[in-house]
């Protein structure tokens, strides 16, 4: 990408479209660009295909909780790690459509189960079937995240009526081992690729903050970028560190490493959602504001991400108006 031609407005037109061919250099030119010419560029993608001012938001639970047989070193979840976590069956189905009906009540347009598993058994599938027809009936959006499914499942899930399902790829695949050793980046793939095929709405994206280069924060974006499609939401994590865990104690990330990167995967995937996701409750206003303005349209909300913190609906509703920006579709 010349710079010069970024400097100067005369911008390389082949940047703005949805492009699938992206090379690793490219991305990593775009991470390398001065901090005002990056955001401007995010800016100009975002403006073409979003109100600047709307953000989508996303409400959180954890349907069932702990003793995941995987060990994803940043998960406090994980059987692999103790971090003191109780662990918790699947929730009955009157306490989930009780949690979605005041996310929708707060301002939530979309309720998102999350649930430790490895991959869900068919027996618990039926259990959560019920919680997406639940949830749709109250008007909501619905998006799962459930581990690896096969096409069997994936199709009842889509019959169920779920409009997404989240499957992070978490970081570049070269880090990968680093971080999770019971799965691999295939693995993943090939779930991402069951929910794009039945139809279903794909969100994925990674975790910032655990140990990373930035080549593979490149790397991880340039993955998502070049998928057939890419994602319509795009979670971009900051690595949440609970002791206990192999993470916990990594040197923390710059936060202007984090708002770069959020700004590279808008110049990306410039008609997706781009999630400003776990790590808020860390981070300042400013530097959440920073992050809309590199192109972050969609947000967790409520007290709770899965099993950490999140910021109160009070907050980020102060926040909201400090920034002129408004809840998409809610009529908050
Ligand atoms: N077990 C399923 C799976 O891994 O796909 C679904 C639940 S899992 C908790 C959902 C996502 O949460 C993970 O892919 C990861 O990106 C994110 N996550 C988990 N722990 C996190 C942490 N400590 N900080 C930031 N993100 C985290
Ligand atoms: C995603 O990318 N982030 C959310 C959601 N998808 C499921 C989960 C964040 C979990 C943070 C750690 C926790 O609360 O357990
Ligand atoms: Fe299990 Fe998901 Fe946590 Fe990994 S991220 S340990 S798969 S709950």
């Amino acid at each position: 990408m010349p710079m010069d031609a970024v400097r100067t407005g005369a911008l390389d037109r082949r940047a703005y479209g949805v492009r699938h061919d992206w090379q690793l250099d490219e991305v990593q030119a775009l991470f390398s660009l001065p901090f005002s010419d990056l955001l401007f560029m995010a800016q100009q993608s975002h403006r073409r295909h979003f109100d600047p001012n709307e953000v989508q938001v996303s409400s959180l639970l954890s349907i069932k909780t702990g003793a995941c047989a995987e060990d994803c070193a940043y998960c406090p979840q994980s059987a692999h790690h103790d971090t003191g976590l109780p662990r918790e069956n699947l929730l009955p189905l009157e306490d989930v459509l009780q949690a979605a009906r005041q996310a929708k009540a707060e301002g939530a347009t979309r309720f998102c189960m999350g649930a430790a598993w490895r991959s869900p058994r068919d027996r618990d599938l039926d259990e959560v079937a019920a919680m997406i027809q639940g949830v749709k009936d109250l008007g909501l959006e619905t998006c799962v995240t459930l581990g690896m499914l096969s096409e069997e499942q994936t199709r009842r899930l889509k019959e169920a009526g779920l409009d997404y399902y989240n499957h992070n790829l978490d970081t570049s695949e070269e880090y990968y081992p680093e971080i999770i050793t019971t799965r691999t980046y295939q693995d993943r793939l090939d779930t991402l690729q069951r929910v794009r095929e039945a139809g279903i709405h794909v969100c994925c994206g990674g975790i910032l903050g655990m140990g990373e280069t930035e080549r593979d924060r490149a790397a991880l974006l340039m993955e998502l970028a070049n998928l057939p499609q890419h994602p319509e939401s795009v979670p971009i994590n900051l690595l949440v560190q609970v002791e206990g865990t192999p993470l916990a104690g990594t040197a923390k990330l710059d936060p202007l490493a984090f708002v770069r990167t959020i700004a590279v995967a808008r110049v990306l995937m410039p008609a997706s959602r781009v999630r400003l996701s776990a790590g808020r409750a860390e981070m300042s206003d400013e530097m959440q504001a920073l992050c809309f303005v590199a192109g972050a349209n969609s947000i967790f909300y409520g007290e709770k991400l899965l099993t950490t913190e999140n910021p109160r609906a009070v907050r980020d509703r102060a926040l909201f108006a400090r920034l002129g920006l408004r809840m998409a579709g809610s009529g908050h």
